[in-house]
């Protein structure tokens, strides 16, 4: 695998301190060197920084639009770069708002995309649906076609052009959905298995099926956009909206491993670590690892372990 790592320590996509140390912690933990261990070629494209724009008043409801509006824009480029150059892309968060970003820079490269979205949340709100106001609970709303009429045009937001279909999309691990999410995932039938199907189903099935839907017209490239929070916070407690009742290590590891295997996985986004969030040092490093052993599942790694074609014993 050649592999394109970028860092987006974006925060004002919600409202904790903290997440904006995710690029730097998931790589000081050893990403790029255990990336490069298991065989892959890795670069790294720095950070794209995330600065303040003055007087950022709220867009009706809507916290910060400018400011992410415009870190976004920057994002969507260097992911663009990081495709063209033929890799695959890593983003580090950094909160989710960064997905509009990632995923409009991907598809400008590729095309149509496979989405699959990781988490415990949607993040489909629109900006008149949001509860919060928080652009990170409304990414996917930006980016589907079938949602461009209802998304008004927030301030460093023109830019943006809707490049996903709704059948293209997949969530795994959803259970907690605002009503106006519930609305719109529904009534324009997205594919979702909900943490309750992956108790009916199990894992396996629940990414066969996943797969099966991604592909059924057409092979695609696949973005995963991964919450860390879609793991359960026993495992993953340092970040800004836990959850009870999440995946384990293990499904959160083999949802990699089995998009790792269709040999179409073209970016990633991993996001929502936030070291504040952790109350101890052990609870930031559980998270943090985890981070890092979901990204290593996305591009080979098997826990059975492996050896070099040419490895010999005597
Ligand atoms: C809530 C929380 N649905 C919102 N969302 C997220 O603010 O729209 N929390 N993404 O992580
Ligand atoms: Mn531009
Ligand atoms: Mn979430
Ligand atoms: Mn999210």
């Amino acid at each position: 695998h050649s592999v394109g790592i970028v860092g987006a320590p974006f925060n004002r996509g919600q409202p904790r301190d903290g997440v904006e140390s995710g690029p730097d912690l998931i790589r000081a933990a050893g990403l790029l060197q255990k990336l490069t261990q298991q065989g892959c070629a890795v670069k790294d494209y720095g950070n794209v920084t995330c600065d303040d724009v003055p007087a950022d008043e709220p867009f009706g409801c809507v916290k910060n639009p400018r400011t992410v509006g415009r870190a976004n824009e920057q994002l969507s480029h260097t992911v663009a770069t990081v495709k063209r150059e033929g890799k695959t892309c890593v983003v580090l968060g950094g909160d989710h708002s960064l997905a509009i970003g990632s995923i409009h820079g991907h598809a400008s490269v590729q095309g149509q995309l496979g989405v699959v979205w990781v988490d415990a949340h949607a993040d489909i709100n629109t900006p008149l649906t949001t509860p919060t106001g928080n652009i990170h609970g409304q990414p996917m709303s930006y980016l589907i076609h079938e949602l461009h009429s209802k998304v008004p045009v927030v301030p460093n937001f023109s830019w943006i052009k809707p490049c996903v279909s709704a059948r293209d999309i997949v969530y795994i691990g959803l259970r907690d959905v605002d009503l106006g999410e519930h609305y719109i995932l529904k009534h324009l039938g997205i594919k979702m298995f909900s943490i309750t199907e992956v108790d009916r189903l199990g894992i396996a099935k629940v990414m066969e099926e996943t797969c099966d839907h991604i592909f059924s017209q057409v092979q695609k490239p696949v973005h995963l956009s991964y919450d860390i929070d879609a793991l359960d916070p026993t495992v993953c407690p340092a970040t800004g909206t836990p959850v009870v009742g999440g995946l384990t290590y293990r499904e959160g590891v083999y949802i990699t491993e089995h998009i790792c295997q269709t040999g179409l996985l073209s970016a990633v986004d991993m996001v929502e670590v936030n070291p504040k969030c952790g109350r101890t040092d052990h609870e930031v490093k559980s998270t943090v690892n985890a981070a890092v052993d979901l990204i290593l599942g996305c591009f080979g790694r098997v826990r059975e372990g492996s050896h070099p074609s040419d490895y010999c014993i005597s």
